[in-house]
């Protein structure tokens, strides 16, 4: 732990437009009512509704997420400036696109991406025409300008960005990862070398000083936390997430965190939110 690191400063983004499903937009208020302490420690941002061409179905909703995650950098970028370390709570996972893009823009910093998914879907290779699932390619820059400006130009190198745990990866994102270099180790990876050796190899991969974590809850076994949108089978025990943190905290100066895919509608006996507040605690230090 290090005694050193800058507060924490806490954001809860209520935006599920990233996303074909309902119930992210539920995730602050209920993380509140499960705890309710946090009312006063968070800052929450509100969503900005865009209109939006319904008949566009490459970029769903492609106004509102530009414009939304447009307000998580602004605020991103302040709070950094401020000289704290922003926690960002969503919210469907689109809401990455404004937290690193805000980072990105005083600091180089890697990026770990926790998830069953790649995120880096195109508008031309998205079997959905989900933004949730195009964050990361936007971020390096490959995507709809609306969401490949936010960063004004600061994108993430291939290099810097480990996608961790994925175990639903498309064709069209494993072409991707194939051309653009981005490292990733999947669920069946960690599986095979175990916890520890993948977190070694993640060291080694990412020479970095920063760090940021984008941790989406659907990295974790369903069995374990299920409230998420889209469950995929296999994934992280709760004490394995944990452990990653931890060790994550140990290694690098981490600078900025989101979790996100919080689904309090499938949320069976608050499992998944236990999972967040446990995190909250351990980066509370
Ligand atoms: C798929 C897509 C996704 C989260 C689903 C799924 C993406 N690869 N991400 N749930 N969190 O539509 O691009
Ligand atoms: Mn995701
Ligand atoms: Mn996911
Ligand atoms: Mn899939």
């Amino acid at each position: 732990i290090n005694v050193e690191r800058v507060p924490n400063f806490l954001m809860g983004v209520p935006f599920n437009l990233g996303a074909a499903y309902t119930g992210t937009e539920y995730a602050v208020d209920y993380l509140f009512g499960e705890y309710p302490e946090l009312k006063n420690q968070m800052e929450v941002i509100s969503p900005i509704h865009e209109e939006e061409d319904l008949l566009n179905t490459r970029t769903k909703f492609i106004n509102s997420v530009a414009a939304t995650t447009q307000a998580v950098a602004e605020r991103v970028r302040e709070v950094v400036e401020d000289g704290y370390r922003p926690i960002v709570v969503g919210g469907d996972h689109s809401i990455a696109l404004g937290s690193i893009s805000g980072v990105l823009s005083s600091k180089r910093t890697g990026v770990i991406w926790i998830d069953a998914h790649g995120d880096m879907n195109t508008p031309e290779t998205s079997p959905s025409g989900n933004t949730h699932g195009m964050v990361l390619s936007a971020l390096m820059g490959y995507g709809d300008s609306r969401l490949t400006t936010l960063n004004e130009g600061n994108f993430l190198d291939p290099k810097d960005v480990v996608v961790f745990g994925a175990r639903d990866l498309d064709p069209g994102e494993l072409k991707f990862i194939a051309e653009t270099g981005v490292n990733v180790i999947t669920w069946d990876e960690v599986s095979n070398l175990g916890l520890e050796a993948a977190l070694e190899r993640v060291k080694e991969l990412l020479k970095v000083e920063n760090l940021h974590i984008s941790f989406d809850l659907d990295s974790v076994d369903p069995e374990e936390a299920p409230g998420v949108s889209v469950p995929v089978k296999g994934g992280f025990k709760r004490e394995e997430v944990l452990e990653i943190f931890s060790t994550l905290e140990a290694a690098y100066e981490v600078t900025s965190v989101d979790i996100v895919e919080l689904n309090p509608l499938a949320d069976r006996e608050g499992k998944s939110v236990e999972v967040v507040k446990a995190l909250l605690h351990l980066l509370e230090g």
